[in-house]
């Protein structure tokens, strides 16, 4: 199939041979009446009126219309809340799934499959598709805390996650040179530290509201929000808001280098317990979602018992909230209750700790910095990002194995992956994008497609179409030498 490049790369996608789908004038979206449902349908609608340049109507009921787009859901298809399956015909393209969600993924495949031959005129192969992810959590970590990136670039950058069927966005909404969230109980947060960013920039932070339109605006698309505060380390915005957090009782300066690991809470200051709670249980209670990230990386300057009651109380301080804890990998030398997620990123980093959680209830997120990490340099000439990690091509985000990856961790233990895009060297949308594109579709791939499905060489020739979208929607990126673009 030419023309058909869906990324990832579905269980099943089978030509059907004859006719295409055209859509026309004539063409309704049909849909039922549960309002999950409408919103998902007004969705899809609304993404082929603007494809083709006029509107498409929703509707409840067929009602003998010759050209229908239908929406179902329906138990008939593999477990899973996103599995889905995608049928067209001359006449009718019919899009199920058991979820909302499922549903989105299924117009995603749409679109993906759709030709635009002009004139308003759309058509679509006949096909069948059947699918469904291998693991349920996919996502990108999006660093807003070192540069601000506005709720209308994170709007982007979620249609771009929705695009590659990515379902979760976690936002990493402080560090040493920016608080990013408003929280009700500790107004100073943003007041004293929100206006400074990497190199002295202007920052910015989101309200209560703006968050719930980032969660809201996600949450249409199949994707859920993981907003990470991050403890005991990386808080210089905090203690440059909040002196009771320092051993002098003096704030810290602001910060907007790029060193880490300087920074620090004091489990023996009154105030410390008291801050965490109040940061922690405002984050939770605007977070809808089952999870909280508490951070927990780089903390160079800490004994480890501290380190360890700190993340102990932070993780009880969540549970009581009722979410569950995730953290990045140095948590995993601390006691973690079942269920608790590890986020592994350093690939020089011990297994017996990862090993030792996963027997204890743990789960493991994989997040490899030389194949995950988004802000990694292609190669010598990128303009942007870090080498810390080494230079990071489209093969390198391709070609590995999320379940073999930790020795001793055994594959069950495993509950996704997730790209990480660190902002210190990328202060706007375009050169956020820059990096993301193409590696963020490899990444897509390795979370959802089974690793006997998975073919670098398949993989490049169809991302190669993805090119000419990207261009369209406005999205920078870069043109790896390991793909022939058209
Ligand atoms: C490591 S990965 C960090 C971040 C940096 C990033 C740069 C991790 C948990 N911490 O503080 O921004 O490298 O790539």
């Amino acid at each position: 199939m030419p023309d058909v490049a869906v990324i990832p790369r579905p269980v099943l996608l089978e030509s059907t041979g004859g006719e295409p789908f055209v859509l026309t004038a004539a063409t309704i979206l049909v849909v039922d009446s549960a309002p999950e449902l409408v919103a998902v349908g007004v969705l899809a609608a609304d993404l082929l009126g603007r494809l083709s340049g006029r509107p498409v109507e929703v509707r409840y009921t067929e009602g003998g219309a010759p050209s229908v787009v239908r929406l179902t859901v329906t138990d008939d298809l593999p477990a899973g809340d996103e599995a889905y399956r995608v049928v067209v015909t001359p006449q009718r393209v019919d899009l199920s799934a058991r979820t909302p969600a499922g549903l989105v993924r299924a117009v995603v495949t749409l679109r993906q499959v759709i030709s635009d031959i002009g004139e308003g005129t759309l058509t679509v192969p006949a096909l069948r598709v059947e699918d469904h992810p291998r693991y349920a959590w996919r996502g990108l970590s999006i660093d807003v805390a070192r540069h601000f990136f506005t709720v209308s670039d994170l709007k982007s950058v979620i249609g771009l996650l929705a695009h590659y069927k990515l379902n979760v966005l976690h936002l990493h909404l402080t560090d040493d040179q920016g608080w990013r969230v408003h929280l009700p109980s500790r107004p100073l947060l943003t007041r004293v530290s929100a206006g400074t960013s990497v190199g002295g920039g202007p920052g910015g932070f989101y309200s209560p509201a703006q968050l719930a339109e980032i969660i809201d605006h996600a949450a249409a698309r199949g994707v859920r929000v993981i907003p990470e505060i991050d403890v005991p380390g990386h808080v210089n915005a905090a203690t440059h808001a909040y002196g009771e957090l320092t051993p002098s009782g003096e704030p810290t300066d602001e910060y907007t280098g790029i060193e880490v690991g300087f920074s620090r809470l004091h489990d023996d200051l009154p105030a410390t317990r008291e801050f965490l709670k109040d940061v922690f249980t405002d984050l939770a209670a605007m977070t809808p979602g089952e999870y909280v990230h508490i951070g927990g990386d780089e903390v160079l300057t800490m004994d480890h018992d501290e380190y360890s009651r700190l993340v102990g109380f932070v993780s009880s301080v969540v549970r009581d909230a009722g979410k569950k804890v995730v953290g990045w990998q140095e948590i995993a030398s601390t006691p973690l209750e079942p269920g608790t997620v590890v986020q592994y990123w350093d690939i020089n980093a011990d297994p017996a700790p990862f090993v030792a959680a996963a027997q204890a209830g743990a789960q493991v997120l994989m997040s490899p910095a030389s194949k995950a990490y988004l802000d990694m340099k292609y190669d010598a000439g990128t303009a942007l990002g870090l080498e810390w990690a080494g230079h990071v091509e489209l093969r390198d985000s391709y070609d590995w194995e999320p379940s073999s990856l930790i020795p001793g961790v055994p594959a069950e233990s495993v509950v996704g992956v997730e790209a990480a895009v660190f902002t210190e060297t990328l202060t706007d949308l375009s050169e956020l994008t820059s990096m993301l594109l193409p590696r963020l579709a490899a990444v897509a791939e390795v979370a959802w497609t089974a690793p006997e499905d998975r073919d670098f060489d398949d993989f490049a020739a169809r991302v190669a179409q993805h090119g000419a979208f990207w261009d369209r929607v406005g999205f920078s990126w870069y043109a790896s030498p390991q793909v022939t673009w058209p």
